[in-house]
């Protein structure tokens, strides 16, 4: 199988800030410097130069080169760029080039959300549909569901928050890295020098049910999956009261396409975990803090979910998730909470200013281990999330306390300007099979988000330039010459795994919205169907754009919460 890879040279398909860096790779058979034409809409020269040859790329196995004409600043569209007798994708100079993507990659959670009807009105027609899981035939509901069989014996009402990815599993793990990510993104405009106040994320910025509501439209976003994670929560009077469920899910697997509102597979309440608890403590506790300006009896009850959570947690730290409870929905089991201990409490900290919290988070390895891996952090892995807001949300720590956290984000950032330097195509992540696994592109960009912080901390330059790199392989500079997000780019992924969005099975169906992303390349090829076609594959060629594939190109909320903070960073810097 030999993918259509199209011109050989890779761009950021959408476009480049004026002031900003502009980088391509091109494959080719030259071992020698290869002179490069910039042309306009028109096909004038607007700029001119030579190639740096780079050798085998390890990530794709190609020969390739690099081209740099960042010195080119003026705005415009339909810029393409020609080496080699190719022509790239054309793309855009432009300070606006992410303003919209900030908005579209957001909006994805909307259509994401369970247990209320989309609105077309506000979405497009083809988005519209019927609530999904509120107990109406042939759905057996959310609203009373029932434990697996000797986990408990009371039903709860879990109706709302968002479809996890292509399935119609709700997690309350996965969903703690999506929220933090979406209330992170908001808490950014409050504290970051080039943010504006918020006004881009503010009331009326999305097409949500809640706008004019008085409440900045990301924090509504947000709040859907805030209440649902929250109804996940044991009660009051039953064993270990406190704990969240893991999750909650069909008992079966189902077949794609299915629309949410047609599942009529039993729903279950899966075991009470730690890592479920300390996600639920995390983002309540964040709720706690950025609601208290818009509803303060919302944030009281965030901040007491949040406490109830933690201290359940505390009573009972080792409750995992099992690796082997993956029938009909995901197991997102992690064995090792201690960084889930750590980010929560640097939230409870940041949020309430207790000492109890500030003596755990002191306590724990990961204050002063490094939390950044060079393959990014995810949902499995936590521990920088706690760092990253200790680095920038206010708070009391001494100063020179406070210089150290700071120095690990920029020391972090630090490696991955180096790993940018050694990747022809870019982007902060090694070359390595070990490097691309499922869901990657939310790790590969969760590595621009402390390079972003970075900048924000510091207002270095090179880092800024480091996060826009980073969207430029996610936008088509890379190996495939694709953009993982659908609706941008010349040629983008637009057929992920989605039981809602099964546009490929059913043409009746739409594609995914414009902004979802897809999960990216995955060397360890971990579905039948990339198994039987790529077989061998080099890393960055492990990704195919079928509904089939769902282990390199599904949609999912922890990757699209990536993509909307470094969209929202990124429209931030129209003066780069
Ligand atoms: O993103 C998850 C990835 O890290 C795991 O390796 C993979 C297999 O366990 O599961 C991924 O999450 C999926 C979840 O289990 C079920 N809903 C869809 C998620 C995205 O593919």
């Amino acid at each position: 199988y030999v993918p259509d890879t199209g011109p050989r040279v890779r761009v950021n398909q959408v476009g480049y800030l004026p002031g900003g860096p502009k980088n391509a790779t091109v494959v080719t058979d030259a071992t020698e410097a290869l002179p490069w034409q910039l042309r306009s809409a028109a096909g004038a020269v607007l700029a001119n130069g030579t190639s740096t040859p780079r050798g085998v790329d390890e990530a794709s196995g190609q020969n390739v080169h690099t081209v740099d004409f960042s010195s080119y600043d003026t705005p415009g569209s339909g810029l393409t760029l020609t080496v080699d007798g190719e022509t790239s994708h054309p793309f855009d100079v432009s300070g606006t080039v992410y303003d919209q993507l900030r908005s579209d990659a957001l909006q994805f959670f909307y259509i994401q959300r369970s247990g209320i009807a989309i609105d077309g009105d506000l979405v497009g027609e083809e988005y519209a549909r019927p609530a999904g899981h509120l107990g109406v035939a042939p759905n057996r509901g959310d609203t009373d569901v029932p434990c697996q069989p000797g986990v408990c014996d009371y039903s709860l009402d879990v109706r709302g928050g968002w479809y996890d990815a292509g399935d119609h599993g709700k997690y309350v793990v996965n969903g703690g890295i999506a929220t933090y990510q979406l209330l992170n993104t908001f808490e950014r405009t409050k504290t970051a020098a080039t943010a504006d106040g918020g006004a881009a994320l503010g009331d009326g910025s999305l097409r949500v049910p809640e706008r004019g509501n008085g409440v900045p439209d990301i924090l509504d976003e947000a709040r859907w999956e805030l209440e649902f994670l929250m109804r996940m929560q044991v009660p009051a009077g039953e064993p270990l009261a406190g704990m969240a469920h893991h999750k909650i899910h069909d008992q079966n697997w189902t077949g794609l396409p299915l629309q949410p509102e047609d599942d009529p597979e039993l729903r279950e309440l899966h075991p009470p975990s730690t890592a479920a608890t300390l996600n639920l403590a995390a983002t309540a506790a964040q709720c706690a803090r950025l609601f208290a300006p818009y509803d303060a009896a919302f944030a009281q009850r965030c901040a007491t979910s949040a406490e109830r959570a933690y201290a359940a947690a505390k009573a009972n730290p080792q409750r995992y998730a099992s690796p082997t409870d993956g029938n009909g929905g995901g197991a997102y089991d992690d064995s090792n909470v201690t960084d889930e201990f750590y980010w929560a409490a640097v939230e409870l900290w940041l949020s309430t200013g207790e000492q109890a919290y500030l003596t755990d988070l002191r306590a724990s390895a990961h204050h002063t281990g490094d939390v950044f891996d060079p393959r990014g952090f995810g949902w499995q892995g936590v521990a920088a999330l706690g760092r990253l807001d200790l680095a920038t949300v206010p708070n009391g720590l001494p100063a020179a306390e406070l210089t150290r956290i700071r120095e690990s984000v920029t020391d972090a950032a630090d490696a991955y300007l180096a790993e940018i330097d050694r990747q022809a195509y870019g982007l902060p992540l090694p070359g390595d099979p070990g490097s691309y696994f499922w869901g990657g592109n939310g790790n590969v960009i969760n590595n621009a988000v402390v390079l972003a912080t970075a900048f924000d901390l510091t207002r270095d330059a090179k880092y800024r330039d480091g996060a826009v790199q980073t969207m430029d392989y996610i936008l088509g500079r890379n190996a495939l010459n694709i953009s993982y997000v659908t609706g941008w780019g010349e040629h983008a992924a637009k057929n992920q795994h989605s039981r809602i969005f099964g546009n490929q099975y059913d043409p009746e169906l739409p594609n995914p919205p414009a902004g979802s992303i897809a999960g990216g390349p995955n060397a360890a090829l971990q579905d039948p169907f990339v198994q039987q076609l790529l077989a061998g594959c080099k890393p960055m060629f492990c990704f195919v754009d079928d509904i089939a594939s769902y282990s390199t190109n599904e949609v999912a909320i922890n990757w699209n919460s990536a993509l909307t903070w470094l969209a929202s960073f990124l429209a931030d810097q129209a003066d780069a």
